[in-house]
């Protein structure tokens, strides 16, 4: 890189900041009637942005190719990845709304699942009666999100790519062309896309030891039963109204895993099953207790002793992530398809990191996974696994008619949670039954109910009356 190009480079950036910085106060005015002090901002960035006639002129763009026809005729496999963006009301702990923003009426987004060196056509469609428009800057691709720009209320547009490397990565909404783009990833315009390796992913080695320590290694198959993991924080007004002021202090109102906080903790149903009653709560918190929060309603993570587990976790939050298993260890950290770490206690993710933990269960038990960041857990960030049948309630569940035999896990009798739970790829597992849970406008889950997946909140009472 030459000097010239290097110094054109270094206004460029700091141009992108400060039209950041501007766009933000300037949609917050319009839709929450928030702003900065606008004096604190360096008056010669701006004036140096309008000089240069602003960033479209002045940005090289990035393009690794966005050809759709030549792309669909390369002989690659082609994966369509369309997605609606529009803003709804979404619950939050303790009984309120905020204004969300979806991609396609959830958060997280839609995931993507698609194999090393496959296409991926993605089509963003605003519906005309969206306030604002919206982008998608997906980080599995090469492409700047400055170029694709933003669609507009009643219009759709696309764009094609390879993914050319294998890994979790994020995609977001870039905003009306960067403007606002804090408040809409941050009101849950987020996503990720899983990108298998083409050679698929590798057995997974646990290292123990024998009782004359001797080292005795283990090794599972690279199938595993997967779940994803996305963190985030929210930045909220009383009103539930994107915080722009809050954001810019690191003032989070909330830590989410998908969307909720505290969404993967027991409920009525594992209250009854556990202490025969379902208003005696086994866990400290336990926000979305009863039938009434329906797809909202806390649901557990179920998993077998013994079996490989492969967890996609993405960092979309402005904190870091510490994550960290309460007794267990991480028995594999990946990133890139580049092993990373092994039997490590916790691993740290910044804002828009990835990785792949691979590990095993091997006591029946209840395990939180946490944010490891003492304000992070106490605000929502606590995701329940529960292991085997740690309650002993096979002979308790058989004998009541809800199962016929004893299970490996609960996931027999209950499912685990949609929203947890990625589209099958390579190496999956396929879970023993799925349950609607989320943070989905109705529409969603009506569609998903529709498509066979368990409603538990109509189920509970049937298996509630089987137990009395
Ligand atoms: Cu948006």
């Amino acid at each position: 890189m030459n000097k010239r190009t290097s110094m054109l480079f270094t206004i460029a950036a700091v141009a992108v900041m400060g039209a950041t910085l501007f766009g933000s106060t300037y949609t917050q005015t319009q839709i929450a009637g928030q702003s900065l002090d606008a004096s604190k901002l360096d008056v010669d960035v701006m004036e140096q942005i309008h000089q240069m006639g602003g960033l479209q002129l002045v940005m090289p763009q990035a393009f690794a190719e966005t050809d759709c026809g030549a792309l669909e005729s390369s002989g690659r496999t082609v994966v369509e990845f369309n997605l609606e963006g529009y803003s709804v009301e979404l619950p939050i702990m303790g009984g309120k709304t905020f204004n969300a923003m979806t991609f396609s009426g959830q958060v997280p987004g839609p995931t993507l699942r698609v194999t090393q060196g496959d296409v991926v056509k993605m089509t963003l469609s605003i519906p005309d009666w969206e306030v604002t428009g919206h982008g998608n800057d997906m980080h599995a691709s090469q492409i700047s999100a400055g170029a694709f720009e933003s669609v507009n209320p009643g219009e759709t547009s696309q764009y094609c790519y390879i993914a050319e490397s294998a890994g979790v990565f994020k995609y977001h909404c870039s905003g009306v062309k960067l403007v606002g783009m804090d408040q809409h990833v941050l009101s849950g315009m987020y996503g990720i896309a899983i990108v298998d390796p083409a050679n698929g992913y590798k057995k997974l080695m646990v290292e123990k030891t024998s009782g004359s320590g001797q080292l005795d290694r283990q090794f599972y198959d690279a199938d595993a039963l997967e779940f994803q993991l996305q963190y985030n924080q929210m930045y909220l007004t009383p009103e539930g109204n994107y915080d722009a002021g809050a954001m810019f202090q690191h003032h989070n109102t909330a830590t989410v895993v998908n969307g909720m906080q505290f969404g993967y903790v027991p409920n009525m149903a594992h209250n009854l099953l556990v202490n025969g009653d379902t208003g005696k709560n086994i866990f400290v918190a336990q926000p979305w207790n009863g039938l009434e929060h329906k797809q909202y309603q806390s649901q557990l993570l179920f998993v077998e002793n013994g079996q490989h587990v492969r967890l996609f976790v993405e960092n979309h939050g402005n904190e870091p992530l510490f994550f960290h298993i309460v007794g267990e260890i991480l028995d594999r950290v990946t990133q890139g398809n580049r092993v990373q770490s092994a039997a490590t206690e916790t691993w740290l993710l910044g804002g828009s990191q990835n990785m792949i933990v691979d590990l095993v269960f091997d006591e029946p038990g209840v395990y939180a996974a946490v944010n490891h960041d003492y304000a992070a857990i106490y605000t929502g960030a606590a995701t329940i696994f529960v292991a085997g049948d740690p309650f002993g309630l096979n002979p308790v569940l058989v004998d009541k008619g809800v199962i016929e035999a004893p299970v490996a896990s609960y996931a027999y009798a209950l499912g685990n949670p949609s929203d947890a739970v990625p589209p099958m790829g390579s190496n999956s597992i396929a879970h023993p039954a799925i349950n609607i849970h989320g943070l989905y406008t109705d529409d969603v889950a009506s569609e998903m109910q529709e498509n066979g997946m368990i409603p538990l909140w109509e189920v509970i009472p049937v298996v509630a009356e089987m137990l009395s």
